[in-house]
Formats: C-alpha cells, structure tokens, sequence
C-alpha cells in the first residue's frame, strides 16, 4: 500500500519552493501545501482557535478536544475508559458510570462524536459518543467538558450505528453492527438466519440526567453499520445503511460481499411514535444500565433497568422501507436540504443518491421490488436522483459544505473528493495521507453547515511523522474549503484512533464554562468545606477521612489509628472557589490511581493498607509555590496495637498556611 502511494504522491508533489531543504534520506516530498498554509493555521500565542473539534479516541475509549486550525490538543474527556490521569473510573464517584449488565466493564471503543441540535444546527449544549463493544451511548455536558450520564442498549452487540441525533435532539439513536439472538440465548451459529436479529434503538436524550431507550425496532440479520437523521422535509425519518444482506456469518469478507446491492433502511420514527401510542410495541424483559451523575453531589448513581418496548416492523406497517444501495453501503448522510441520501458503497463503483421526494413517490406508488419480512424493498430506479460516476476507490462518508457541495471520503484510493449535488459531477479531488475513514467539515453533516474546513481523519500514517517504533501516530489533515479548490493546510496528530469528529465555531460555548463548583452547593455527603468540617471516623474495620486540600496543606494532615486489615476512604474536597485551581491527593501503595479534585469538587480514594508501616501521601498538581510542601502521613498500625484513632493538621503545615496567608496577602 505505501508503495503505490508514494507513486501517486510524486503526481502530487507541489513545486518545491526555492530554499526548502530536502532530506535525501527521505522519500517522500517534503512539502504539498501552498505558501500561504503556515498564516492559515498559525494561531499566535494567547489567541484563540475558531473551532472546537471533538475527535472520538476510537479503541481509547474517550473523546479528544482540538482547537481548529492549529491542530493543538486541548483536553482528552474520559468517557468509558478509566483514566488515572484524573481517578475517572477509579475514583468513588465516578466508578458507577461504568456499571452494565455485564458488570464494571472499564473500557469501549468509541466511533462517533455527535453534538447536540437545536433546528437541525449544533447548539453546543452537549456532545454525545458511542460505545462500540458492549453498546452504550454517553452524554457529555459543554459547560464542564465532562461525561454525566451512560446508558447501555440491551438486546444489541456492536452499537455502531450511532449516536446519531434527531435535529432536537430528541433521539438519539444506536443500531446494531452484530447481529445476534434477540433475547440473547445459547443457538449453534449455524441458525444464523432463522435466529439472528438486529434492532434499532431510539434514546430519549433531551433531558439530562434521564436518557433511556424510548422503543426499539426488530430488524432483519443484517449488519447496521451508520445513520442520519432527515431534516427538512425529511425530518420524522432516520436512514441507516446495512450490509451483510448476505446474513453471512463466516467469512464474511467473502461472504458478505456477493450481494451487488444491500440497503439503506429508511425508518419513519414518526410512524413509530404513533404505533408506540397505540400499543403496538410490546414490553420486552431486558437487563441493561443507566448511569448519570447527580449535579448537586457529583456523585454516579447507577441504575439497572428491566424492560424496553419492542416494535416488529410487521406490526407497525410504514414503518420502515429498503433502499437498494450498491455494494456494502458504510456512511449515510443526509445533505442539508434534507433531500438527498449520500450512501457510500465501500464496494462499489459510483456514489449512489436517493432522493426522499422519490422514495415518498415510490412508496405512495406502492413501487416494491419485494419484502425482507414484511419490510418492503424499493426499486432503486423509483428512489435513486443520481450517481456520482468515478469518483475514487472506496467511498465511506460524506459531509456537506452548505453551499451545494458534498465532499466524500474514498478509503482505497485515499483522497477527498468534492462534487455537486444536483448535477453529481466531480469537481475537485485530493489526495489524504493514507487511507481516510471519516471526514469533518464543522456542521458538516447538519442544516446550516459552518464550512471553512474539512479534516480528513487517516487510518494510517507511515512516513508522515518521525517514526516511533512499530505503532505509529494516528493523524488527521486539515484542508481549507473556501474556495474552489480544496488545499492542504496542515497534518496533526491525534490519539487513539478518531473516527468521527465533529466541529462547532469556539463561540457558542466557550462563555459558557463552569470555572469551579460550589462549595456551598457540594452534597457529597463527605465534603469538608472547611477545616473544621474535617475528621476521622472508625466503623468497624471502615475509615471515613473527611479532608480539605488548598494552597497548600491538607487538612488532617497526620493520621493515625489506622490498622491492617483497614479499609480507608479519603474523602478529599477541594475547597478552592477559584477556576483552574486543581490539587491531587496520591498515597503510597494505592492500587488504583490519583485523585484529582476541581475546585469545589469532593473526590474519594478508597485505600487498603497492606503493612504496618508509614505511608506518606501528597498533592500530585503542582498547585502553587509550595506544591512541594503539600503532603501528609498516614501510620498504619498493626492490626492488634491500639492506636487512639487521630487526625491533625501539624504544627508544621499550620505555620505553612500563615507564611502563605502573608505571601498572599491574607487572602487564602
Ligand atoms: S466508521 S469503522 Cu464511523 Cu467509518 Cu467506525
Ligand atoms: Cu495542591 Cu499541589
């Protein structure tokens, strides 16, 4: 593969610029953009990025923040992996977010960022990710950059179709990659077709705190692999492609691509809400979690749910049409007009585009090839507008540019590819280094798309960055889209492996962030606001210490008392009311990870001991100028020596605390 693209690359290597240095060791060019890039993407020191981008972190499980166009990393938000950067998923509070029905599952593979929409346009009130392996869908709240509620989907395995939002963002929606016996059970493989199914869940996810599975539709076995939700005058539909038509299940890279076309199912969740209404979903036993955190204690409560109403296609008619789409359909998007569905065939030759106002006709006219239990399949020619002819090898996903354009990504022959709707002629191409999956443009996939840029997110990277070993760098190209012909701005790398991204203008939530949390507020029911609200307490073989940290001492810092066989819980508030003051608290031997309290924010360590021994615990971020001087010792007695249970602030720190009130001016 790298060899037939530094072929190509050589097609494309811009002039050399006189005086650029050439790296004889190297082989590939040393520069392809134009002259003007560097001044396109230089943000100067103390200014501000125009964009947010949120890039899913693919098999880290999390989501990463970007500034566009600088490319610079801002913030990695934990979502369904435990992070010991900050104890998410190790500390008390947050460990509930990751229960299932599977048990405490510390990790996910997520696809898609997705924000939230207000009309069909993001409004920056939240950004929602899928987890891919054990399915769930997370919401993560704008103001705090932070993960505040999972649900898990049950009857579903492979959630990768989503989580794609309706233009409110009343839905969003997760379907299913595996299909697998619904209710799962214990069936030779081999039954595959009798007892394989796929379903569609639609997420309530417009009030905080409160998502859950609305209903979900029983589909055929096939694989759902990507959605959009229409707008416009499609809006009341959902499109999702599938593949595997096939309802192979071995060798399905054989065997799953013998069909010429699969579909893209067309879902009419407007029809669904009126059968939901009438009665027509049954209540179906199903085990899966709903985890959010309280705002007032920020503490996650876990819950576990029991049921969810199921809807069979054949007893809710209208509810669901097939769009033949050739070959092995990946990406659906819907052009913000809301008329047209962009399906991109992995294998296929041309860029298949429905037309909703056909599909409306043809189903009015009753123009049915045939039915896949009891949904009907459209004739293609009753519903296709256009195919976009040549346009590359490997066409996955498209994103719009709100001024008639629509830029596709091609896999195999690795390039973006820009062509008009309505007329379905390329315009422009160029190529990506290597191997592009998802595209990006801010907006890109909603009504109003914000335009400017596209960012090509690549599978893979050799010879693009210094090499570090075996794994190389995942990486994401950022191209200027504002004129006619698309240009290389600048490469940056990124981590994990970003699938989707999506993008809004800095803007509409930069005003917005919370810069600390009350203290007055904080209903842990161990917070300390105060020195004097802090304490020891034994409750049998269990040790609460309630602490405060602030520049810089904790308060107890000397505990004593505590014996084998102990299970401690510090239970630490920081007490700061002042944005982007943050302490740490790490002791000696824990086997979990730091905590890392926000200002205002109580965060608990639980800690087993093992020996007779003193354990010395400290603030892990470097807070002021006597960081270093923020630490403590716990005495861990034996488990037959009494102790009188105790915890002081010492003489030392006390007097730590008044150097720094003078330092400070007696503020703090
Ligand atoms: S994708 S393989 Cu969104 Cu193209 Cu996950
Ligand atoms: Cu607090 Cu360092």
């Amino acid at each position: 593969m790298q060899r037939s693209h530094l072929k190509r690359l050589t097609m494309f290597v811009a002039p050399v610029i006189a005086g650029a240095v050439l790296y004889s060791c190297r082989t590939t060019a040393p520069t392809l953009t134009t002259g003007d890039a560097p001044s396109k993407v230089y943000v100067a020191p103390g200014q501000y990025d125009e964009f947010y981008a949120f890039m899913s972190g693919g098999y880290n499980g999390q989501v990463s923040v970007y500034g566009l166009p600088s490319g610079r990393m801002l913030k990695l938000i934990p979502v369904f992996s435990q992070h010991a950067e900050n104890g998410w998923g190790y500390n008390e509070e947050s460990k509930p977010m990751f229960q299932t029905s599977h048990g405490f599952i510390p990790w996910d593979d997520t696809h898609h960022a997705e924000l939230s929409q207000t009309n069909g346009i993001p409004d920056g009130r939240w950004l929602f990710i899928n987890g891919n392996n054990t399915p769930r869908v997370a919401r993560i709240d704008l103001t705090r950059f932070e993960t505040e509620e999972i649900l898990e989907l049950p009857n579903a395995a492979g959630g990768h179709a989503a989580p794609f939002t309706t233009p409110n963002t009343k839905y969003i929606v997760s379907a299913t990659r595996f299909s697998v016996p619904i209710p799962n059970a214990d069936v030779p493989i081999a039954d595959y077709k009798k007892s394989f199914k796929g379903t569609i869940s639609f997420i309530r996810a417009d009030v905080p705190g409160q998502m859950d599975v609305a209903f979900q539709i029983l589909m055929p076995g096939f694989n759902y692999d990507l959605g959009h939700s229409g707008k416009g005058p499609s809006d009341g539909w959902f499109f999702f492609t599938s593949y595997n038509s096939e309802q192979a299940y071995t060798k399905l890279e054989a065997n799953a691509s013998k069909n010429d076309k699969d579909f893209v199912a067309a879902v009419h969740y407007a029809k669904a809400e009126e059968c939901v209404a009438a009665g027509k979903a049954k209540p179906f036993p199903s085990k899966y979690a709903h985890n959010f955190v309280d705002e007032k204690s920020r503490i996650a409560k876990s819950e576990m749910k029991t049921s969810v109403l199921m809807l069979d296609p054949k007893d809710c008619p209208g509810l669901v049409y097939y769009l033949p789409t050739p070959k092995s359909p990946h990406g659906v998007d819907i052009d913000p007009t809301g008329e047209y569905i962009v399906a991109g065939g992995k294998l296929a030759s041309v860029i298949p585009v429905h037309s909703f106002s056909k599909m409306i006709k043809a189903i009015a006219d009753k123009a049915f090839e045939t039915e896949i239990e009891g949904i009907p399949v459209l004739k293609y020619d009753a519903v296709i507008a256009g195919e976009v002819q040549k346009p590359g090898l490997g066409p996955l996903h498209t994103e719009f540019d709100g001024k008639g354009y629509a830029y596709t990504s091609m896999f195999i022959s690795s390039e973006i590819v820009k062509w008009k709707l309505g007329t379905w002629e390329v315009v422009d191409r160029v190529p990506t280094y290597y191997s592009i999956g998802h595209l990006m443009i801010p907006g890109g996939d909603s009504k109003q798309p914000f335009g400017k840029y596209v960012v090509a997110m690549n599978k893979i990277t050799k010879d693009r960055y210094l090499p570090t070993g075996a794994e190389l760098t995942q990486s994401a190209q950022l191209y200027d889209i504002s004129g006619d012909k698309m240009k290389l701005l600048l490469d940056f790398p990124t981590i994990g492996e970003p699938h989707y991204a999506q993008a809004l203008p800095a803007s509409i939530i930069k005003d917005k962030q919370v810069k600390f949390f009350s203290l007055k507020d904080n209903a842990n029911p161990y917070v300390a606001r105060s020195e004097a609200e802090t304490g020891i307490k034994r409750s049998g073989k269990r040790v609460d210490v309630r602490m405060i940290a602030i520049r810089s001492h904790f308060a107890p810092d000397n505990i004593e008392g505590v014996q084998q066989g102990d299970t401690v819980y510090f239970h630490v508030t920081n007490i700061e009311q002042d944005w982007d003051i943050l302490h740490g608290f790490a002791v000696m031997g824990a086997e979990n990870a730091e905590l890392i309290m926000q200002p205002g924010e109580t965060r608990t360590l639980r800690w087993i001991p093992k020996n007779a021994n003193i354990y010395p615990f400290y603030c892990t971020d470097f807070c002021s100028a006597l960081h270093q001087e923020m630490q403590g010792y716990v005495r861990v007695s034996p488990a037959n020596k009494i102790v009188a249970l105790s915890a002081t602030i010492s003489k030392k720190s006390q007097s730590q605390l008044d150097r720094m009130k003078a330092a400070q001016g007696g503020t703090r």
